[in-house]
């Protein structure tokens, strides 16, 4: 490369970084001194969620350490006396979404519920463990003092939401974690929950507004009869007091999620780490650790179609549908060699847009040859910018630099020439869903922050 060509790499990345800081500035609510939080993404997701304010925070890490940290402590002002993290904090009053906090009705319904923050009565993966790893990571070159305070700060916390998902949410002992609502899993419309959405019967729901598709073109975005599925469930969900026991005993939606158990190894490896710092017992982390991996290289892989598939607790079988939430397992780290190449097969088949016959060569939440794909619909079949940065860090854990260079350079790419939004179409690059999102702008600094291109 000439001095001029890496001029003008450098020119183009700093303009990123640029306008990445200023989505992340534009979406931030300062709530006092120490605690913070960044919407999603302006009118459409107001409040603060759980995954996003962890991915949030590797964005922060990079310029503004403080606010990763105020980021996490808004977080976990909402935890739950049992440890659990709800999936939304209502920090701030704003009626342009729905379900709002009383329709959740969390403190009325559960005697666990934060006092603090009002909140949803559902969950989604946890990925606080990994940035708070981070921001010690690299606080700790300038200031080891206040990097270990951070790591002493927040491990209670971690522990007691790790534990919950352990102890509540695995009562088989698998080692995988159960979800009850397809919010939980993050991967909101994918297909993988379709024939479990199909077996629920919506009746006498009350009149409720959606107010999503006031702002999104509906096309790019569930339609009317799975918001009905959705808000049922939250009734459901409600009527049972968010209570662990009652929903196992007889909730129609029980499902293993691999994703969701995929991060959650991935954040106990990182909580593993933040206990040997301060000389805690790692003892229960190590277990959860093996049965975990045992879980992972039994229970969900299937050796024909070299993929993991999630596994549905109501009908007792593998829910076979092929996304790209069957390749995530990859950042675990466990998988066998065998398991690994299933994995970059499926990662080098054109659809994966492996062979470059899409816009943009990143894995689609759908694969573009399946029959389920939809280019421009939500989780079924767009790019989202956090699924290849999480394959990105797990193929780069695992060595595989050039593999991992191939999605960072792609997600660059995808950023620079449409901007930060929620998630592109695999076919024309077009950004949907939310303009200005958070997570697109924040992983985006944290790519800019290693060595990418
Ligand atoms: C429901 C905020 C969230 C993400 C999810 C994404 C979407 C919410 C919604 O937005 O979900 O939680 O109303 O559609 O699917 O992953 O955390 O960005």
């Amino acid at each position: 490369m000439t001095k001029k060509q890496n001029n003008e790499i450098q020119k183009v990345k700093a303009e990123i970084l640029k306008e990445a800081k200023r989505v992340l500035e534009a979406n931030w609510i300062e709530i006092d001194k120490d605690h913070g939080f960044t919407r999603p993404a302006r009118g459409l997701y107001p409040f603060q969620w759980n995954w996003d304010a962890g991915l949030i925070a590797f964005g922060y890490i990079h310029y503004k350490i403080e606010k990763a940290v105020k980021e996490l402590r808004a977080l976990f002002k909402g935890q739950w006396e049992n440890g659990f993290l709800p999936h939304i904090l209502f920090h701030t009053e704003d009626d342009s979404y729905f379900p709002n906090h009383d329709f959740w009705g969390s403190q009325e319904a559960s005697k666990y519920a934060s006092k603090e923050v009002k909140t949803s009565g559902i969950t989604q993966p946890p990925v606080a463990a990994l940035a708070v790893w981070h921001i010690y990571e690299v606080l700790k070159e300038r200031d080891e003092n206040r990097a270990i305070d951070i790591l002493k700060e927040f491990y209670p916390k971690l522990l007691a939401n790790h534990k919950y998902f352990h102890d509540k949410r695995d009562i088989e002992g698998w080692g995988l974690i159960t979800i009850y609502h397809p919010w939980e899993s993050g991967f909101d419309n994918s297909p993988r929950w379709d024939a479990a959405m199909d077996r629920l019967k919506p009746e006498n729901l009350p009149a409720f507004e959606r107010k999503d598709i006031l702002l999104i073109n509906p096309k790019y975005r569930p339609t009317n009869a799975e918001y009905d599925k959705y808000i049922h469930m939250v009734l459901e969900l409600k009527a049972r007091g968010y209570d662990d026991a009652k929903i196992y005993d007889d909730y129609p939606f029980k499902i293993k999620d691999k994703v969701i158990s995929s991060i959650l190894y991935m954040a106990d490896q990182e909580l593993l780490k933040i206990a040997e710092v301060l000389g805690e017992d790692k003892k229960e982390i190590n277990e959860w650790l093996t049965i975990c991996k045992h879980g992972f290289l039994n229970k969900l892989w299937d050796e024909q179609d070299k993929m993991f598939y999630d596994w549905d607790l109501i009908t007792n079988e593998p829910i076979k549908v092929q996304t790209a939430a069957g390749v995530m397992p990859i950042i675990t780290g466990v998988l066998t060699g065998e398991q690994l190449k299933g994995m970059e097969e499926h990662l080098d088949r054109s659809n994966f847009c492996g062979q470059k016959n899409c816009a943009i060569s990143l894995v689609p939440s759908v694969g573009v040859e399946d029959k389920l794909f939809d280019s421009e619909k939500y989780w079924r079949g767009p790019v989202w910018v956090n699924v290849n940065w999480f394959l990105w860090k797990g193929l780069l854990r695992l060595g595989m630099k050039e593999r991992a260079q191939h999605l960072s350079t792609h997600i660059l790419k995808v950023v620079d020439k449409n901007g930060f939004w929620e998630y592109y179409s695999p076919l024309t690059g077009k950004g949907m869903g939310g303009k200005d999102f958070s997570w697109s702008a924040a992983l985006t600094i944290d790519l800019l922050g290693g060595d990418v291109m």
